[in-house]
């Protein structure tokens, strides 16, 4: 590493090295983080160039790409008053009733979270986002919020794309200082598929309301209110961020043979929320179900039923959800979500910059910058193109999702799962399974976790070619996904209804449901015990959020940390070189950290030695580097 730090010394590079230079810096010997970061760059280069990135399937030879031009903004200016200001200066009460004073229409923003989630797979890196982030803060302080964490970005963001997701977190809160930041929590699922320890949820609400997060979006997957209490009364008391609890949309409140999911129904549990300490209602429409007239009667009842501020979340997947909103906005809703227009539509929100258009000159406006909404969905569509391999394939609206009611951010999920079981030309079956499973089930609100269980029983029908019917006659015989005999357990709570009971004898096979909640059977963890044994086996690392990441995916952070002794911080890499690799001769700029750039050029990959064993050549900074990698082809 010295010499590398004597070249890249900026004494040295400005050509004024003397004799005395190396006396008169020490600082020289050590080997200093930003060589060793270069160094893990270079390798994690040469394998993608070499073997290809894991996660990319099937990638295009010679596509090429546009360049997502950001647009322009104030770097140096303040940033103009938004929602984040009003929250600290009213509070989260008196922030609420200030949202239902207002008249205008308010739009959440979800292009950071949920579209992609719901449209690539999950897959956009940090340093997509971070490039607009300041900007779209500064040029479009209107919007209620950012949707920015939550849901699979927790666990997508270190398993797949090998980034922190608490320093994603933090760097938004630097970047929006101005405007509220959301998240989506699974209740006692906090972000994950089961149910953890009450004072893991405790803590995990804390740290992210202290690291930046404003609006929490609190939903069970079954709509058991029992399995939100503790978050809710945790963001009430342990924080100054707002509690938005979630009623879970399914069915159709407008269909007469609809016993279970009614509006009655809907109203009744949205006054629960009330009770238990919501500051805002969410309506969480996670497949697109609610229809437009469905729209202005659950509306019109809740806001009259309900004394707080409405929010509004839906799927375009049926391609009519703009009318939804529209319905719903007639009606008196406050919030609505919406999407950067080209990371809008389908499994992803209806589409900001068309709902922003055709509010224009109503009486419920919200005055916004159209003309820079238009600037930054651009930005999206270019940058879009860089994920094509994550990208579902749907390419128009279906009313067939009104049968399967799969969730948005599940469909683009399932025909990938499906293609790695063999069943890629199955699809169709999948989704009719889906739908019969539903059926099997009892008709459950269907949301992750709980639309993961059934997706699985769905899966493992068509690969067995089983029927409902067999299902009842053979079902003894068979052994089930693990998913599914730990939702009849009761591992994910209980549905609205309870659980059939047929069904649940020959699932369980004679073993005893528990009807309580799942994390009552769950030790608290001892935070001080946890942590000792964290620093012992992470080499000294003891930062508390990265415990409670390690608390919730064990072995996704243990393959994230090893990921990162061995090619360092990847999220700093540019999105083409990170899925694509780099061609020879090939030049990037990589911003190792703030204000830190070091400059790539590939000068050539070696024919592979009797080893496998190729040398990738780099230029770092202008000196010459090799890297040595096996060809795994
Ligand atoms: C999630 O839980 O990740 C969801 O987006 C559910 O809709
Ligand atoms: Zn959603």
């Amino acid at each position: 590493g010295f010499l590398e730090n004597v070249i890249s010394h900026p004494t040295f590079y400005n050509g004024e090295c003397t004799v005395k230079f190396i006396d008169e810096h020490p600082d020289l010997f050590k080997i200093t983080q930003k060589f060793d970061r270069g160094t893990k760059t270079l390798r994690f280069l040469a394998d993608v160039s070499v073997n290809g990135h894991p996660d990319v399937k099937v990638k295009e030879e010679n596509k090429t790409f546009r360049h997502p031009v950001v647009p322009d903004y104030d770097k140096y200016g303040t940033y103009p008053k938004g929602t984040k200001n009003i929250l600290t200066e009213l509070g989260p009460e008196k922030f609420a009733q200030w949202l239902k004073n207002e008249k205008a229409i308010h739009y959440t923003d979800t292009t950071f979270r949920d579209a992609h989630q719901s449209l690539l797979a999950t897959r956009m890196r940090g340093i997509d986002m971070m490039k607009v982030a300041e900007g779209y803060a500064k040029n479009n302080p209107e919007i209620f919020s950012m949707e920015v964490w939550g849901g699979a970005t927790f666990d997508v963001c270190m398993r797949f794309l090998h980034e922190n997701p608490w320093e994603r977190l933090a760097k938004f809160r630097r970047a929006m200082p101005n405007v509220l930041l959301q998240m989506l929590l699974r209740g006692s699922n906090a972000v994950g598929y089961k149910a953890y320890p009450d004072n893991l949820i405790e803590k995990f609400i804390e740290k992210s309301a202290e690291t930046g997060i404003d609006v929490f979006r609190i939903f069970d997957s079954l709509n058991w209110l029992e399995a939100m209490k503790v978050s809710i009364k945790t963001v009430r008391e342990r924080t100054n961020s707002i509690a938005e609890a979630a009623i879970c949309y399914t069915g159709d409140i407008l269909d007469p043979e609809q016993k279970k999911y009614t509006l009655d129904y809907y109203v009744d549990f949205a006054k629960q929320l009330e009770n238990e300490g919501a500051h805002i209602i969410a309506i969480k429409d996670m497949a697109g179900l609610l229809k437009p007239y469905a729209a202005a009667e659950l509306i019109g009842a809740l806001k009259s039923e309900i004394n707080l501020p409405i929010h509004l979340h839906t799927h375009d997947t049926s391609s009519v959800q703009s009318a939804t909103y529209l319905k719903a906005i007639e009606a008196g809703v406050d919030v609505v979500d919406v999407a950067m227009g080209s990371m809008s539509g389908l499994t992803s929100q209806p589409n900001f910059n068309s709902v922003a258009s055709y509010m224009q000159g109503h009486e419920r406006e919200q005055k916004l910058n159209i003309n820079s909404l238009n600037d930054y969905s651009t930005y999206w569509e270019y940058v879009r193109e860089f994920y094509y391999p994550f990208e579902s394939g749907l390419k128009a609206g279906t009313a067939e999702i009104y049968d399967n009611e799969i969730p948005g951010g599940q469909y683009s999920n399932l025909r990938p799962q499906a293609n790695a079981l063999g069943l890629g030309d199955k699809f169709e079956t999948v989704k009719t399974n889906y739908a019969l499973v539903n059926r099997m089930f009892g008709d459950l609100v269907k949301v992750t976790p709980s639309s993961k269980v059934v997706g699985d029983m769905a899966l493992y029908m068509t690969s067995n070619n089983l029927t409902p019917n067999d299902i009842f006659e053979k079902g003894h015989t068979l052994s089930f996904p693990d998913s599914v005999v730990d939702l009849f357990r009761g591992e994910l709570g209980q549905p609205v209804g309870g659980f059939p009971q047929e069904l649940s004898k020959i699932i369980l096979k004679g073993e005893k449901p528990f009807t309580d909640r799942p994390n009552k059977h769950l030790e608290p963890i001892d935070f001080k015990v946890e942590m000792d044994a964290f620093k012992k086996k992470f080499d000294g690392h003891e930062d508390e959020s990265d415990l409670l990441a390690y608390l919730l995916y064990p072995k996704v952070y243990e393959d994230f940390y090893k990921h990162q002794q061995q090619f360092g911080e990847v999220g700093y890499i540019p999105t083409l070189a990170f899925f694509y690799g780099m061609k020879n001769g090939e030049e990037i700029l990589v911003e190792i950290s703030e204000g830190k750039t070091i400059i790539i050029k590939l000068l050539y990959i070696s024919e592979p030695n009797e080893e496998a064993l190729r040398t990738v050549a780099f230029e770092l900074n202008g000196q010459t580097r090799r890297v040595k990698i096996k060809d795994n082809s």
